[in-house]
């Protein structure tokens, strides 16, 4: 047999996965505008960060590297079915080597893998070289719930906490009625504020077994690991609530402990932490209402499907 035949298989379907990537892969899901997946939704949860960006990228590059290979190695099996079937190759050809073929099949998948590799160092990089942080927070995770410490900045600035567990089913319904978006089994009844385009440093840890904290939209996942300190960080690029879970399957309730991170307005956030240090709960608690249905109006699209559910 010649070794041209393959080539020209292997050049079609570059076109043919060339012309699928510009169909649609690389596009960014439009459709959502909170963090976290809809129903029907395709693809990753919007990417809000630089890092969660580079993230689903990447996922559509790879994605179109295998689907490329897939269809090639499917191509070379029909290939061989129809065109070496016994009917029409009664005497199979005794051929073991072919130098231009094996040197090939050799060199090709490094040269893909190299190319795999160049741009998954880069964003290995990027997620951990940590800019400098504006805010720093430390999540504790629990059996089954997560805390989130905002350690004061200066002498005698006051540290305070914020303890987030889920809504349950009816709590939902409550606030979906105040007009409220609120997914279930992601909302929670504490949620932790940011400042938007400013650097978070999230250090994390937990108290009893190992948890893992995740915001899909902010490209964040560490372990949370009982007497160790790992980090994390993101800078939101717009405002809106991420939301994220428990990743590190962690015991009865890992299912329930989620994370829900609403990015805010420096003064908005300055205005939060101030009633927070000054121990005043229920004026937080004002703050985030407020800016959840300010939020809510904003993007009211998904938000008012949400709402009709
Ligand atoms: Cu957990």
């Amino acid at each position: 047999m010649t070794t041209t035949r393959p080539w020209t298989l292997l050049g079609l379907l570059a076109i043919a996965a060339a012309a699928g990537a510009a169909l649609g892969f690389a596009g960014s899901p439009a459709l959502a505008t909170q963090g976290y997946a809809t129903p029907g939704q395709i693809g990753l949860p919007v990417p809000a960060t630089e890092v969660a960006r580079g993230i689903n990228e990447f996922y559509d590059f790879v994605n179109i590297i295998i689907i490329a290979i897939t269809l090639f190695v499917l191509g070379l099996m029909i290939y061989v079915m129809v065109r070496f079937r016994e009917s029409k190759n009664p005497v199979p050809s005794k051929t073991t080597h072919n130098t231009l073929l094996e040197v090939a099949w050799t060199v090709v998948p490094i040269l893909i893998l190299v190319a795999i590799a160049i741009p998954s160092f880069k964003l290995l990089m990027l997620q951990y070289t940590y800019p400098k942080p504006d805010v720093t927070i430390k999540a504790i995770g629990n059996a089954w719930f997560w805390e989130h410490e905002y350690p004061g900045t200066t002498p005698g600035d006051k540290t305070f906490t914020v303890t987030s567990n889920m809504l349950s089913d009816e709590e939902v319904a409550e606030k979906v009625k105040s007009g409220i978006p609120t997914p279930r089994l992601l909302a929670v009844d504490n949620e932790i504020l940011v400042p938007v385009n400013k650097v978070v440093h999230m250090l994390v840890t937990s108290n009893d077994v190992i948890h893992n904290w995740t915001i899909q939209s902010f490209g964040s996942k560490i372990d949370a690991v009982p007497g160790r300190l790992t980090a994390t960080w993101f800078r939101p690029e717009y405002e809106g609530v991420f939301y994220g879970q428990c990743s590190e399957l962690c015991g009865m309730n890992h299912a329930f402990m989620p994370i829900a991170v609403r990015v805010v307005k420096q003064e908005t956030f300055d205005q939060w932490t101030a009633a927070m240090k000054a121990g005043d709960r229920k004026k937080a608690k004002e703050i985030t209402d407020r800016v959840a249905l300010d939020q809510a109006g904003i993007k009211s699209v998904a938000d008012a499907a949400d709402q009709q559910r």
